[in-house]
């Protein structure tokens, strides 16, 4: 220990890193690519650093992930956490020319700079968690301070089945049961609008034809009719299809997300239509705004600190956005409080940040955080006040996660294989319709 005369700014250096994959159970939900498993992987990162405090974070769990931030850990020994860009150059050099494979094929392809923002985004978080411990401010301070006191979030709705294919699963099904039409789909909308006071409504499509999909948005807007509504098909239409469909709701959708694959494809399909575009699919990066901003492709850009490099690295993102005209919003994948927190913080600090942020929340039965922080009312969170990220790990809930995952078998996400229990000819080609 040094000596006891040295200020703790000295000793803010990582001393070492520990990563652990945690599954969590998760409902068997529809999309595009099939079907959710019964777990979703997830990793939990906690830095620690010579002054004592840990900081903490959260990524993707499944293998491609886990040996991208294997590498990654190389990179930290020493750093200073207040230097984000010595974690950047650092990450980069540790990676060396690593290309991740696509752990998810809905955040578009891979690259290099994919690859490295993933894993500086990890880490990130975590530094800026320390940072705020140690001055005893919030993340929302660190990030040029809250802009409001509250964050909206999207009610997230999905088609699904009562239960996970048979002999797939070992807990219970879940108490929603089956949604898979306008009806199903305006129950469980209630249900998370009772529930958490939803404002907003996103129904993931791509699953049944169209015009279902038209039926199923029809009936949440005389449902909810003060309640913007947005659906998001996972790139599984053409072109003509999304055209088709988007003449059917002009006027009804708040935005339309990622309706047919590629930049050049959404720019054909936003050339005729008035509605907007939105996308977390065709520009996933940096590199795809200039070709994305020359076309007209998207209206908004759906933000994700997972992917675009952390907290700071979105806020670049805002700025461009702000700069160019477009409308910002935030995706969400299967997530747990940590990242929760972490995309609570940002919007709140991320002035032009303004349509409510995609959750999975509702459909998580496991938390790897302890509880009273992150509570939902009217739809929203009040953005944490407590010193860096606001929330603290749960250790018996991590390291009965963690068993979970040792437990569970599965180690990528794969909604394709999940499916094909079900229906063994699913052949998960987009644009299916
Ligand atoms: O959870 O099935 C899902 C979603 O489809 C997710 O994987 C997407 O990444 O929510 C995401 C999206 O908006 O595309
Ligand atoms: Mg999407």
């Amino acid at each position: 220990m040094p000596g006891s005369d040295r200020r703790t700014g000295d000793l803010l250096v990582v001393t070492a890193t520990a990563v652990t994959p945690v599954a969590v159970q998760d409902p068997p939900l529809l999309n595009a690519s099939g079907c959710h498993q019964p777990y979703q992987l997830r990793s939990i990162i906690e830095v620690h650093t010579a002054a004592g405090i840990t900081g903490i974070s959260e990524a993707y769990g499944d293998d491609a992930t886990l040996a991208l931030l294997a590498v990654g850990v190389a990179a930290l020994p020493g750093l200073d956490v207040f230097d984000l860009h010595g974690l950047t150059s650092r990450v980069t050099e540790v990676l060396g020319n690593v290309v991740s494979s696509s752990f998810t094929e809905l955040i578009g392809p891979a690259s290099r700079d994919k690859t490295v923002a993933q894993v500086v985004g990890a880490f990130e978080v975590a530094l800026l968690d320390i940072q705020g411990k140690a001055l005893g401010r919030p993340v929302a301070d660190l990030l040029g301070g809250a802009v409001r006191d509250t964050v909206d979030f999207s009610a997230y709705l999905f088609y699904k089945w009562a239960e996970h294919p048979a002999g797939s699963s070992s807990f219970a099904p879940d108490d929603w049961g089956t949604a898979l039409d306008p009806d199903g789909i305006v129950a469980q909308a209630r249900r998370m609008v009772d529930t958490y006071g939803f404002g907003s409504l996103k129904l993931k499509g791509g699953v049944f034809a169209p015009e279902e999909e038209i039926e199923a948005v029809k009936a949440l807007r005389a449902a909810f009719p003060d309640h913007p509504v947005r659906l998001d098909p996972n790139a599984n239409w053409t072109v003509q299809t999304s055209l088709r469909v988007a003449k059917e709701l002009e006027g009804e959708l708040e935005y339309l997300e990622d309706p047919t694959p590629g930049i050049s494809g959404m720019a054909e399909v936003a050339a005729r239509t008035s509605l907007p575009l939105a996308t977390n699919m065709c520009v996933t990066a940096f590199a795809d705004i200039p070709e994305s901003v020359r076309l007209g492709a998207v209206q908004v850009i759906l933000s994700d600190h997972h992917f675009w490099g952390g907290l700071h690295q979105s806020q670049r993102l805002a700025g461009i956005c702000d700069t160019f005209g477009l409308g910002l919003s935030m995706h969400s994948n299967t997530h747990l409080g940590i990242s929760l927190a972490a995309m609570t913080h940002l919007a709140a600090a991320t002035p032009n940040l303004t349509y409510a942020l995609d959750t999975h929340f509702p459909w998580k039965t496991e938390e790897v955080i302890q509880p009273g922080v992150l509570n939902f009312s009217g739809g929203a969170l009040r953005v944490p006040t407590g010193p860096g990220l606001g929330v603290e790990i749960d250790r018996d809930a991590l390291a009965r996660l963690h068993e979970q995952y040792q437990r569970c078998g599965i180690h990528s996400r794969d909604d394709l294989a999940h499916m094909r229990l079900a229906q063994p000819h699913f052949t998960g080609r987009r644009p299916r319709f």
